[in-house]
């Protein structure tokens, strides 16, 4: 049998981290051939919950769970970490403005990124969760310059597996049946969910979809505002959704793309579609043999362009703002 891989989860005793925890433990981040040991990071006063969380895990008796530690020092929980989910972060609280929020996400991302520079195993994942997802992804990956750039990334496959969940219902087909949606930008509400290149049954979605006014009107903003329709409908916002999508991410990056088909992540752009390189903007991405690849030479219309470029401003925006801050 296979080594144990180390799987570093932030956040552990949040509500991403309770439905998370149990499908790593079940072997459906890996695969069922995987053998896990859990590095879990809370700060000091949710540690004991944390530990809660570890006491369920273990009754659990998932045959391919091998380790459970619990840590409050991001050095220790880093050491080691095959795959990295970074899960907690500060929430924006009432009257906070941005530039507070990345602060004081800075302060949780930064000591993260340099902990995941100096300990992480040469082959580290990271999947940053917590928002503002792209910007703390930009903040951890600027201090960890031993680590190769791109394995960094933020996470946006929940607003891809939104779409298709929006598309499947509009078109009345499974999801199975639709192919080349994209989510590109920042996950945010400026976010440009995108059926341009997407298959239906192999067909264009295009020339299914012919209603350009349900496209702009109510398929991107319900995909794009989905997260607050949660909190509204739920009182609490997404969490096994966001745990399923991270799921997905880790899944597919390790185990690649079918072929015929992408997904969508957040990954350090090299400036393909005039995103300024160095961003971390989601992209339409294939995975194989470990990487995440932005799909190249689609063309790109007047529509998808405007709302590209107004995504990205934001994140080039959020980059600033950090950089001002002395954050990267
Ligand atoms: P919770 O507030 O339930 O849990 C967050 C946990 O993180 C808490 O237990 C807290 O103690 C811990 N934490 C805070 N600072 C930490 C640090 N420095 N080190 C380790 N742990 C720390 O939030 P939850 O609902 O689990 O959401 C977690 C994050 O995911 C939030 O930032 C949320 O905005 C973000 N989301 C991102 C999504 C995405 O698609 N990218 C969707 C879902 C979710 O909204």
């Amino acid at each position: 049998t296979q080594a144990p891989v180390n799987v570093t989860v932030t956040g552990a005793a949040g509500q991403i981290g309770y439905a998370l925890l149990f499908r790593i433990a079940s072997g459906q981040l890996l695969g069922p051939d995987t053998p896990v040991k859990l590095r879990l990071l809370e700060i000091p006063q949710a540690v004991k919950a944390a530990e809660g969380t570890a006491m369920e895990l273990e009754d659990g008796a998932f045959p391919l769970l091998s380790g459970i530690d619990i840590f409050d020092d991001p050095k220790q929980a880093f050491e080691g970490a095959n795959v990295a989910l970074l899960v907690g972060a500060r929430p924006r609280a009432k009257g906070m403005e941005r530039g507070d929020l990345l602060e004081a996400n800075g302060g949780i991302f930064k000591p993260q990124g340099e902990a995941i520079n100096a300990g992480a195993a040469s082959d580290i994942k990271v999947l940053v969760v917590g928002n503002p997802a792209n910007t703390n992804a930009l903040i951890a990956q600027a201090h960890a310059p031993d680590v190769p750039a791109d394995r960094f990334t933020a996470m946006t496959r929940l607003d891809h597996n939104r779409a298709l969940a929006q598309l499947s219902k509009k078109l009345g087909v499974p999801v199975t049946e639709l192919k080349k949606v994209a989510i590109w930008g920042n996950h945010s509400a400026t976010q440009y969910p995108s059926i341009a290149h997407a298959e239906v049954s192999g067909k264009p979605a295009t020339e299914v979809l012919t209603d350009q006014q349900w496209l702009a009107d109510d398929f991107i903003p319900t995909v794009a505002k989905r997260g607050a329709a949660i909190i509204e409908a739920r009182g609490l916002s997404s969490a096994a959704s966001a745990a399923s999508a991270a799921i997905d991410h880790v899944y597919t990056w390790v185990n690649g793309t079918p072929e015929g088909d992408w997904t969508s992540a957040a990954v350090v752009s090299d400036g393909s579609y005039g995103v300024p390189e160095g961003l971390i903007s989601s992209f339409p991405v294939t995975a194989a043999n470990g990487e995440y690849k932005i799909v190249q030479g689609l063309e790109i219309d007047d529509f998808s362009r405007a709302r590209i470029d107004a995504s990205v401003n934001e994140l080039a925006e959020e980059r600033d703002a950090v950089k001002k801050l002395g954050l990267i």
